[in-house]
């Protein structure tokens, strides 16, 4: 039966939505926070999960599994397991049930059709409620978000304070347009309200997952198995400018967007996340935790090691210190990320903005893996005019870094960065395209078809750890067609049983 929209304390009623392609099971900080901001209030939220939906034939997990980056998975070890269900009639009968004042939709790039998806189909019924969108994608791109038909209000930057107000206003009958960080459609006007001020980062409400089933929600695969594991945030922003990435834009629009979280705040936030939900893993949110003050490494060592929870962190190479990694790893550290992206130094610098040697980066990398813990890197491949010999330096500085493991990710152009004009200028995508997932969407180089990088991020693990005298044939598994196939199953099965001691082939 349907409900009020108002609910029993006269609290506005949010519905947000979560997109998500990839049944990822953590449980995105970025609407835990706005839930506990809206709780907090006195209003109440209820949050439907596109996460929970297989919306891809194939997700980001199946791709790495299928592309030997990681070991093959058993389906019934998973916690978190799709939903059958059809995910546009599911939303609408939560919608009509719950009847939200706010509808508000939190995404990026990659999940913005899907999103979409659920807003049309919002749009058709005509249940007089107010949409917003919120997230990386609107912040990017908002003259597009703002375009769409479906969608009434959107939000550029930090939405916990605005979003606020407006559930605010929405209870007192205040029609106020003017909310900082929030734009909105007025008949055929658009009111662009300006930027409210950075949030102070240690003010940023504590994850709220009340809306969520944890688990199986929060259950994660991390550091090789399967943990009930928490995002939260250390620093929000990150200080680097890397071409591919949105920073950029994001540093530049907001001043002074890097912010760094006091350790207090951060340990006060895994420590009711422990107490709440009872976490086993951390996923540290923090791209720099290697440059931050030596005080506050320090600090962050002393104050974490109480906690006794094994964590996960990222950083870049060239900043790794054998020291800081074993005084990392006493606390709890049990894998690091690093980002190699491209073995060409000259291709990194100037056209990445990742100013690094070869050098340096082989160094980081077995700095971490001497210290004795995994160690997990990251490549792209496919960025515009990027050669074939050019992705063979990457496999080859990987060959010589050695780090425990490599994720082969996909170049996508997203909005706002700068290299995304680079691909529009090459005729590689059109001005209005959008870029999906990474793990599994490729786009051609210019040089190199799509099914071409299909192909090397099959057999990029292959290639990193066989001995070069079967390269040849490593590169005829490379080939999308029945007999590359069977090369690839063969290689495949025999790194599996290798690596793993398990074969999905
Ligand atoms: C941590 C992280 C992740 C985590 C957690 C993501 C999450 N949903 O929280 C994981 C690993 C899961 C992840 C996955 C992906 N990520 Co990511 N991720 C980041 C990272 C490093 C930090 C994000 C973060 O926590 N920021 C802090 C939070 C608080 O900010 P926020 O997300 O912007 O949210 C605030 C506002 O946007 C607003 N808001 C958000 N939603 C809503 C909704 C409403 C209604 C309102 C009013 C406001 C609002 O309020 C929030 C609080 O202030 C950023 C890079 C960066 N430094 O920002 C990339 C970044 C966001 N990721 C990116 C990408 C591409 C992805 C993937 C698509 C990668 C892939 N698989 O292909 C997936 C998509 C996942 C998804 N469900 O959307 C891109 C997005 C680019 C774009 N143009 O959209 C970024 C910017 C990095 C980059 N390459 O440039 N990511």
């Amino acid at each position: 039966m349907a409900q009020s929209n108002k609910n029993i304390d006269g609290g506005c009623k949010v519905l947000l939505i979560e997109a998500g392609s990839e049944l990822e099971a953590g449980i995105p900080p970025n609407v835990a926070v706005l839930v506990s901001a809206i709780i907090t209030a006195g209003h109440e939220v209820k949050v439907f999960s596109t996460n929970d939906y297989q919306v891809s034939p194939i997700t980001g997990d199946m791709i790495r599994e299928q592309t030997l980056q990681v070991p093959p998975c058993n389906p019934d070890d998973m916690v978190y397991k799709p939903k059958l269900t059809d995910m546009v009639y599911d939303f609408l009968l939560l919608v009509e049930q719950y009847r939200p004042q706010i509808v508000g939709l939190s995404t990026t790039e990659a999940t913005w059709l899907d999103g979409m998806k659920l807003l049309n189909a919002l749009k058709t019924r005509n249940l007089n409620t107010v949409v917003i969108v919120g997230g990386t994608y609107p912040t990017l791109c908002p003259d597009e978000v703002i375009a769409e038909e479906a969608v009434d209000i959107i939000c550029i930057g930090e939405g916990e304070e605005s979003l606020v107000t407006l559930c605010d206003n929405m209870v007192s009958g205040k029609e106020s347009l003017d909310i900082p960080n929030f734009w909105f459609k007025n008949g055929n006007d658009i009111i662009k309200n300006q930027l409210r001020p950075l949030i102070n980062i240690d003010n940023v409400p504590l994850q709220n997952w009340s809306p969520w089933p944890v688990p199986p929600r929060a259950s994660k695969i991390m550091a090789g198995q399967v943990s009930k594991t928490a995002l939260v945030e250390l620093t929000r922003g990150c200080p680097y400018k890397c071409s591919y990435c949105a920073n950029q834009y994001l540093n530049d629009t907001f001043k002074g967007n890097y912010r760094e979280k006091t350790i207090d705040k951060f340990i006060e936030e895994v420590e009711h996340l422990k107490k709440l939900y009872d976490i086993r893993f951390i996923y540290v949110g923090d791209e720099t935790i290697m440059t931050t003050s030596n005080r506050r490494f320090k600090e962050f060592l002393e104050k974490y090691a109480p906690l006794s929870i094994p964590f996960w962190c990222q950083t870049v190479p060239e900043v790794i210190k054998y020291e800081k990694v074993r005084g990392l790893m006493e606390v709890g550290l049990r894998a690091i990320n690093v980002g190699i992206e491209s073995g060409n130094p000259e291709f990194r610098k100037n056209i990445l903005n990742r100013p690094v040697s070869n050098e340096k980066v082989i160094e980081g990398i077995q700095a971490a893996v001497t210290a004795g813990t995994r160690v997990g890197a990251n490549v792209i491949i496919g960025f515009p005019g990027e050669t074939r010999s050019q992705i063979i330096e990457t496999i080859e500085l990987v060959r010589e870094a050695k780090p425990t493991s490599t994720m082969i990710h996909l170049y996508q152009p997203y909005r706002g960065t700068p290299l995304r004009d680079e691909c529009v200028k090459l005729g590689i995508i059109d001005a209005d395209h959008i870029c999906g997932d990474y793990r599994f969407d490729a786009l051609g180089t210019g040089l190199l078809s799509a099914d071409e990088l299909k192909g090397i991020q099959r057999v990029f693990n292959l290639y990193v750890t066989l001995p070069k005298e079967r390269w040849q044939e490593i590169r005829a598994a490379e080939q999308l067609t029945p007999e590359g196939d069977k090369h690839f199953a063969k290689l495949a099965r025999e790194y599996q049983l290798k690596h793993w001691g398990q074969t999905s082939f």
